[in-house]
Order: structure tokens, then C-alpha cells, then sequence
């Protein structure tokens, strides 16, 4: 498998941008509603295991053509949180305090979430917004603990990331308050006809409830995302309101485990694959969704029969990534799980012999150690559209001219995957148990390792330990 960056930029449709798996990456089944989560807590994680797998699966879709770049892992444990939670004193003395007295807020400070990088922002390219730049909105992942502190370092590294600021606009967080859950791309769906350059692209946005009209609600499981907070980001990426469909999720479906709608639902292009329970509302929504996108608008449902949402959540056969290849065709990138399980591979199998749709391929990933804390091959990557897809306009931008726009270092290619492997087998650990995150060693060598990954990639300072504000 050889593949180079320029290979992947002659065919720049989008770049998706992995979140790299951070050392402390550990089973303390800190998010409610998030079934894998919940079941494997106290298990014992392979954080080296985990970043490689994370680095194969970038090198296979790199391999496919697809543009592939990457984030670095955010500097864990967090000991600002721990500070503001009051514990005072050496970082040493911090982490012993925490661990004696409040264990479950250091497992929430110690969490590598941040890899799940379709978590991290939401994104509507130059040739959808208003003032014809790609604008990016940072989520506030207000709804746990453990991932609202994510934001901060986020921004910093979209900031560091996206270097030329005149085409990219990094938006901060919006505001934590009650009625704003923001969860990122993972709820939004970017659909258009490929075909068709003068078809605007359709921002399909899918919440779990209306804060103000809170009647249709799950009864077990939190939702995360609010309609307020869809709204919101809408308005921030500069979209056109004509051009946006909002969608709520089945509140029975977040009560089984749909804690994103990207467990029952993956887009691209003008292909919608979902289940049947996916959504309130399903005939209209088609209708909303079939008129804005056209003629070319290919949904593919998967109905209950074929398979359950209990087995959408333990398979995660919707948080595959469909990626458009460069002979125009696609492939559904899936994680093992699926492979090994009779209903849902005889799913997949079903949707890529069927003529109708451009799904050609299927590729099996083994993510175990991230599916295990419920993040499957979609969640670990942020796609950033490059290339003019909908209408042009007179500014508009090209594929290679946005790649220019993006820092060097993170872009991933053959020597590159060398280079993080290499990194990753210095400095990550094999095994982690919870009573490994309060080890001093822990927090030192993890800034060892970013300070030298920052240097390696020639990343300017994005750390708190680097100097960077946490807040
Ligand atoms: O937010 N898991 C993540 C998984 C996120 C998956 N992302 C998408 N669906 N796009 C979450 O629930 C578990 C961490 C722990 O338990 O330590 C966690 O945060």
C-alpha cells in the first residue's frame, strides 16, 4: 500500500481529518446512553493498540484516494479541570488528591473522546455559505463532563490546522447553556448531486430534542443535541435557511443506544443510507430531503426486519464511512464488527450488489478498542469538504487551493503513517487500568510525547502545557 499526498490531492472531493487515539484512552464508562460505553466500563484498554488501529484505518481510505488528514491527540489528564474542581498544589499532589477523593472526575479528565473527531466541529464548505469561506463551528459537547472540556483545545487546533484564516473562519463553542447541546458533524449530513454543480448542497441536521418543546423526549437515555443548538450552527456557517432540513430522532431509538444520529445514519454525495427508525417523521422528511437534493437523491433504508436498532448499536453498520472514490464510485468503509455478524454483513452485502445504488466496495476495519467505547470508523473522522460541489460562485475556491490552506503536518500520507507508528510505539502504553491514570509518569510522558508529535509535524503550540489558555 503506497500512497503519497499529491496522489490523494489530484482526486480532492473532501479530506477526512482522523482524530489520533491519545495514550490515556481507557474504559471508565463515562457516557450515559452509549451502550459499549456502558458495558465494557472498568475493562482493561490497549491505547497502542487502539492509535494503530486508528492509523490503519486512516491508511486504508488513504489508500482508497480518498484525501486523508489527521488531529493530535489533547493533552490528558486534564489537570486544569482538576484544578477548578479546587485541588491545589503540584501536579503530583493534584493527581493524588483527585484519585483518593474524586476518581470518577479524573477518569472524566483522563477520557480520549477528542478522537472522535466527527465530534469536534461542524463544517459547511466555501461554496455553501454566505461570504463563499469554509466556515467551521467548534460543538460545546455540553451533555458530558468529560467531553465538554474538549472545546477549548479544539479551537486552538482547527486554529493551527486551517492556517490560512482567510478562507477558513474557526467559530468558538456555542455558549453551554441549557438550551445549546451542540455534538458536531456527527448530526449533520452534507447531501448533493455530484452530477450537478448547480444544485445548492442540502445540510441535513438531526437533533434528539426541541429544548423549548421538550414533549417528544427519550425517557431512559439523554439527548444530546438540541434543535436550538442545530439552528444555531446553521446560522453561524453562514448557510441559507432554504437550503437546511432539521430532523428529530426517534426518541425510542436514543433510548436503545442512538446517542448520535451517526449510529443509524451515514450521507454522501446524494446517497442517504439509514434505518427505518432513524427518524420522527420519516415520509416527510424523504420528501423535505428528495425535492432540495433532486433527482439524484438515493436513499437506501435498512428496515427493522433486515435488522433491529439494537443490532444497528452493537454493529455499527451506519457509522461506516461512505467515500466517494476516484472512479466515481463508493465504498463503505465498516468497521469488524459488522463482518462477524450474520444480519448486518448479509445488510451490507445487499447494498453493494444492488445496481440502483453506487455503493461498490465494502471494507472491513478492525477499531475494536474505539468501538469498545462506542466510536466506530465514522466518528473517528471530520470531513472537510474541498472542491466546489454546488453552485459557483465568482470567489470560489479550488480543491488544491483549500489544501494549501491546511497545515502541512497533518496531512497524512505514507511516510507520514511511518512517522505516527513510530511515535506511537515510543511513547503509548500497552495496557491501562483506571489506577493507571493517576500515575505522575502518565501525565509526563503524555507531554513529552505531544511536545515532540507539535515538533515532529511543526505544529505551532495548541497545549495548556504549552502555554495555550484551557478556556
Ligand atoms: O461521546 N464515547 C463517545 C463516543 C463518541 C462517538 N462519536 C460519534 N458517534 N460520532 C461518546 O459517547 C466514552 C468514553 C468513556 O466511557 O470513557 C465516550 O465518550
Amino acid at each position: 500500500m503506497n500512497i503519497s499526498a499529491t496522489e490523494s490531492f489530484n482526486f480532492a472531493t473532501e479530506a477526512n481529518f482522523d482524530g489520533l487515539v491519545g495514550m490515556t484512552h481507557n474504559y471508565a464508562g463515562l457516557a450515559a446512553g452509549n451502550m459499549a460505553s456502558q458495558n465494557n466500563a472498568g475493562r482493561v484498554s490497549k491505547p497502542k493498540a487502539a492509535a494503530l488501529q486508528g492509523v490503519a484505518k486512516m491508511q486504508a481510505v488513504a489508500a482508497l484516494g480518498v484525501t486523508q488528514c489527521f488531529f493530535p491527540p489533547q493533552e490528558r489528564p486534564a489537570l486544569w479541570a482538576l484544578r477548578a474542581h479546587g485541588f491545589t498544589g503540584s501536579d503530583e499532589s493534584v493527581l493524588a488528591q483527585a484519585h483518593a477523593n474524586k476518581p470518577h472526575l479524573l477518569a472524566q479528565c483522563c477520557s480520549s473522546s477528542f478522537m472522535w473527531s466527527a465530534n469536534a466541529a461542524t463544517v459547511a464548505p466555501a461554496q455553501d455559505t454566505r461570504d463563499h469561506r469554509t466556515h467551521v463551528v467548534v460543538a460545546n459537547l455540553k451533555s458530558m463532563t468529560h467531553r465538554a472540556i474538549e472545546p477549548p483545545c479544539t479551537r486552538a487546533m482547527l486554529n493551527a490546522v486551517f492556517t490560512d484564516h482567510s478562507q477558513f473562519e474557526i467559530h468558538p463553542a456555542l455558549a453551554a447553556n441549557a438550551n445549546m447541546g451542540d455534538e458536531g458533524a456527527a448530526n449533520h449530513t452534507r447531501l448533493f448531486d455530484a452530477a450537478n454543480t448547480n444544485q445548492p448542497a442540502t445540510h441535513f441536521f438531526v437533533y434528539g430534542m426541541d429544548a423549548l418543546n421538550p414533549r417528544l423526549q427519550p425517557k431512559i437515555h439523554p439527548a444530546r443535541q438540541t434543535l436550538q443548538a442545530s439552528q444555531r450552527v446553521a446560522e453561524v456557517l453562514q448557510l441559507n435557511p432554504a437550503h437546511c432540513v432539521f430532523a428529530q430522532q426517534n426518541p425510542d431509538a436514543i433510548d436503545q443506544g442512538v446517542f448520535h444520529n451517526d449510529v443509524v445514519a451515514v450521507g454522501n454525495a446524494s446517497t442517504l443510507l439509514y434505518h427505518q427508525d432513524a427518524w420522527l417523521d420519516h415520509d416527510r422528511l424523504m420528501d423535505s430531503l428528495a425535492q432540495r437534493v433532486g433527482n439524484s437523491f438515493c436513499p437506501i433504508i435498512v428496515s427493522r426486519d433486515e435488522l433491529t436498532i439494537a443490532e444497528a448499536v452493537t454493529t455499527y453498520l451506519f457509522n461506516s464511512q461512505l467515500v466517494t472514490t476516484p472512479d466515481g464510485s463508493m465504498t463503505l468503509v465498516c468497521p469488524s464488527e459488522v463482518e462477524h455478524h450474520a444480519r448486518a454483513s448479509a445488510v451490507a452485502r445487499r447494498i453493494q450488489q444492488d445496481p440502483r445504488n453506487s455503493i461498490s466496495r465494502i471494507l472491513y476495519m478492525d477499531v475494536r478498542e474505539s468501538m469498545r467505547n462506542g466510536g466506530g470508523p465514522a466518528c473517528l473522522r471530520l470531513r472537510v469538504p474541498l472542491a466546489p460541489t454546488s453552485s459557483q460562485t465568482s470567489n470560489q475556491t479550488s480543491g488544491a487551493n483549500l489544501l494549501a490552506g491546511i497545515h502541512a503536518g497533518c496531512v497524512f500520507n505514507t511516510p507520514r503513517a511511518e512517522q505516527l507508528r513510530a511515535w506511537i510505539e515510543r511513547w503509548y502504553p500497552d495496557q491501562l487500568t483506571p489506577e493507571d491514570l493517576a500515575d505522575p509518569q502518565l501525565l509526563i510522558r503524555n507531554r513529552d510525547a505531544l511536545d515532540a508529535l507539535t515538533q515532529q509535524l511543526g505544529l505551532s503550540a495548541i497545549y495548556p502545557f504549552q502555554g495555550v489558555s484551557p478556556l
